[in-house]
């Protein structure tokens, strides 16, 4: 037991977590926080230039890695403009630790004209969190840092919201340290385990769905293990890329559906296994709507199994330990082979793609081919961005990052600064369209400022172009709201001080790879407006 204040409090509650990053922005009603982490060499303060980038940031790192990094922010609006991350986190099952500011106790009863006040904020915090609390004495954090960090690790992990009014940050306790949260992820129930194993065994053409609770270094081998014993090929949602390397036999790559690539699967099929996806809604469009009447289904949340539809069996417990024991379950010690044809598959979607993807195929194969196999690419929701999952060969887990379904523009560049700070020895690059960068653009100064080795694509077609083709498509090419008058890029980032080059999009992989080689943060622009109406966006009905 040490006497100190909740400033402190929260240092040291961080330090037993091993959280390494804090992302944040410094004002009268956290300083107390930051003075905690003032001394501390190994809590990293990074200051970001909204607090929409730091929550973004922080859902980039936990994307990349698993891990966990703090945010600090002032109450009112330093929680609103943060709540775009956290929404973001929520709906993509990415954790991290939003510590908010807050007036005193005291103050809190009524509104009083108190500065940052905003009414109701822990219920505000609420919509995007999975955890939300408000401390009111110092001796409580290291217990409520522990409860949100076992929760984050032990259940679907999502942002977690811990208010620090103005006195308990300043106010002094006698604080007990805890040890880091136990590890003890559900395993899955036994029997279910040993039903799902029996169905699959009786299943004679069976097939794996894999979405983003299957993407991470524990599940990916496992997962594949399953996979051969079954003699089941895998498609994966847009968030589970990378839970199956793109060349391993049984791959058959990203779910997204049109030009009738999955029919023949989906009609022979008998079984499916889906595994950590909630079937989201582009998901069940393309093939989840269609998947056959045998269902089995494994989910770290237990509220998902069975939620889109009926399952024959459920298991409720972490991907990696579920498949651990499902390969036990199954008692076979040889492949089955597989009863789809993988290579005439492939063979058909790369001819569709070849048809409906010029000119974006080319593009994103040679930023493939500049970059070595575990580069993580990071989208935004941009043309070049939406055809990344189906386009973009994929070799290791948590290496495209692809928005979550809450959906908002500027998600990629503040994402991949918190990539690479989780993976700095690995090559990141952003891919932007011209609307959605200047969303977060202030963020190339963070990058600037960590002298970030990072490569930021902008794709520029002067318009929102996603809306302009739907425009084109829904609305007899009514455009209204969708063009854009830009900066000039180039300049723009020179201004921040990092590397800026405009190039034609057949010399983005070129560029991509001279940026890598040279280091530094690079902002690519490149002039990009292809033709064609509705099928540069993959997804939309
Ligand atoms: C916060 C937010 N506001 C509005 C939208 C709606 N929206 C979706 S895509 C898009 C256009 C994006 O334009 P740009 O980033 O230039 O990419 P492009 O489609 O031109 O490739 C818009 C406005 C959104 N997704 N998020
Ligand atoms: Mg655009």
């Amino acid at each position: 037991m040490a006497r100190m204040t909740g400033g402190k409090a929260v240092a040291a509650a961080l330090k037993a977590e091993g959280i390494e990053h804090i992302f944040g922005i410094v004002g009268t009603h956290n300083s107390p926080l930051y003075d905690g982490i003032y001394q501390d060499k190994s809590l990293n303060a990074v200051t970001v230039r909204h607090e929409q980038g730091a929550t973004l940031m922080a859902a980039g790192y936990a994307r990349a890695s698993g891990k966990v990094a703090a945010c600090f922010v002032v109450p009112g609006p330093g929680l609103t403009n943060a709540l775009t991350g956290m929404g973001m986190a929520f709906s993509e099952s990415a954790p991290m630790l939003v510590f908010g500011g807050q007036n005193a106790l005291a103050q809190l009863e009524r509104e009083g004209g108190h500065f940052h006040e905003l009414s109701d904020s822990l219920n505000v915090a609420r919509s995007v969190c999975g955890y939300t609390t408000r401390v009111s004495t110092p001796a409580h954090v290291p217990a409520v840092v522990r409860e949100a960090m076992r929760l984050m690790r032990c259940q679907r992990p999502r942002p977690s919201y811990i208010e620090m009014p103005l006195d308990v940050q300043t106010g002094e306790a006698d604080v007990t340290l805890q040890g880091s949260a136990a590890d003890d992820r559900p395993a899955g129930n036994p029997v279910a385990i040993a039903r799902a194993a029996a169905a699959l065994r009786s299943a004679r053409r069976p097939f794996i769905f894999a979405g983003g609770g299957a993407d991470s270094a524990a599940a990916a081998p496992l997962l594949a293990q399953v996979a051969e014993l079954l003699g089941a090929p895998v498609v994966t949602s847009m968030f589970g890329r990378g839970a199956i390397s793109d060349r391993h036999p049984l791959a058959l790559g990203d779910g997204w559906g049109r030009y009738n690539l999955y029919d023949e699967l989906l009609e022979q099929a008998d079984l499916v296994l889906v595994i950590g996806s909630r079937i989201d809604v582009v998901s069940d469009v393309n093939v989840g709507a269609r998947f056959p009447q045998r269902m089995v289904q494994i989910d770290i949340d237990p509220l998902i199994v069975g939620q889109r539809r009926a399952v024959e069996v459920g298991v409720v417990g972490d991907a990696s330990l579920v498949l651990a024991a499902l390969v036990d379950a199954l008692g076979k010690d040889e492949e089955t082979p597989c009863w789809f044809d993988v290579e005439r598959f492939r063979k058909n979607k790369r001819a569709r793609l070849i048809e409906h993807a010029v000119p974006v195929l080319p593009l994103i194969e040679s930023m493939r081919a500049s970059v070595p196999d575990d580069a993580i690419f990071v989208d935004d929701l941009t043309l070049v961005g939406y055809w990344m999952p189906m386009c973009m060969d994929t070799y290791l887990p948590r290496t495209l990052i692809h928005p979550g379904t809450y959906g908002t523009l500027g998600y990629s560049l503040p994402a991949a600064i918190g990539a690479k700070l989780a993976c700095p020895d690995q090559t990141v690059v952003s891919i932007s369209g011209d609307g959605g960068f200047m969303f977060t653009v202030q963020e190339l100064a963070t990058a600037r400022a960590l002298n970030l080795d990072l490569v930021a694509l902008v794709f520029n077609d002067n318009a929102f172009g996603a809306i302009r083709k739907y425009q084109d498509r829904v609305f007899g090419s009514r455009h209204i709201g969708s063009e854009l008058s830009n900066p000039d890029f180039v300049k723009l980032g020179e201004a921040f001080g990092v590397n800026s080059v405009r190039v034609e999009a057949t010399k983005v992989g070129e560029a991509i790879s001279r940026a890598s080689e040279k280091g530094g943060t690079w902002l690519i622009e490149v002039p990009f407006a292809p033709g064609g109406a509705a099928e540069m966006v993959p997804w939309m009905p």
